[in-house]
């Protein structure tokens, strides 16, 4: 079953400019170059460097698995964080993550104590379909994603299935940011590519409100 397609406006003189997403039960802005592409090509290449990468395993029918791509998880003390099984503590703010923390704050309107870091190496690196639900989150919370670095296409589509998936491609520089509802009746993916032979940074930016 589908719905109708969703509409998107853009507010082409916005500084950022800014497109809004009307979804049934989501709220999704992007914000196009925020960074512009050579700034948030450097600033890929910085973080690739700087950040204290892991390479992390799921366990998957009884057989451990390498996850998809390689995370960092930085943040206030005592905003551990845990997805899959996996229990990440809180590495403290470098000095570039704060940097782009306030900026982030400041276009979003939010405020954030910790963030997820995602190191696509290439186009084979991937997130499968999940929900930035946990508990620690809150009902509503409000996600800002920094693209760095490589374009890659974020897919999402309603939990249940009632339409089709939409595409959003993030260039480097974008933030993309979900609140509302949207992690409650939405999902979101990076999918594969074999069109994509460099690497792309993705910076989540959360509010854990309780340690996990
Ligand atoms: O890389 C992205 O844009 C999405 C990352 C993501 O879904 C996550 O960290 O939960």
């Amino acid at each position: 079953m589908t719905t109708r397609p969703f509409i998107s406006q853009e507010q082409l003189f916005g500084d950022p400019p800014i497109k809004t997403f009307e979804l049934p039960g989501a709220e999704i802005v992007l914000m196009s170059a925020v960074w512009s592409r050579s700034d948030g090509d450097l600033l890929c290449k910085r973080l690739i460097d700087e950040l204290q990468w892991r390479q992390d395993k799921i366990s998957m029918f009884g057989q451990s698995h390498d996850v998809p791509r390689l995370n960092a998880w930085y943040g206030d003390p005592d905003r551990s964080y845990s997805w899959s099984g996996i229990e990440m503590d809180p590495i403290p703010w470098t000095s570039t993550l704060r940097r782009v923390k306030e900026r982030v704050s400041e276009v979003a309107g939010a405020e954030f104590n910790s963030v997820l870091a995602n190191l696509y190496r290439d186009g084979n690196d991937k997130v499968d379909w999940h929900a930035d639900d946990e508990e620690v989150l809150g009902p509503h919370p409000v996600i800002a994603s920094v693209s760095l670095g490589a374009a890659r296409n974020f897919r999402i589509r309603r939990k249940d299935r009632s339409s089709d998936p939409i595409n959003i491609p993030l260039k480097s520089g974008d933030v993309l940011v979900m609140s509302g509802s949207t992690q409650r009746y939405w999902e979101h993916q990076i999918p594969r590519t074999k069109k994509v032979l460099d690497p792309r940074v993705n910076l989540t930016f959360r509010k854990v409100t309780s340690s996990a």
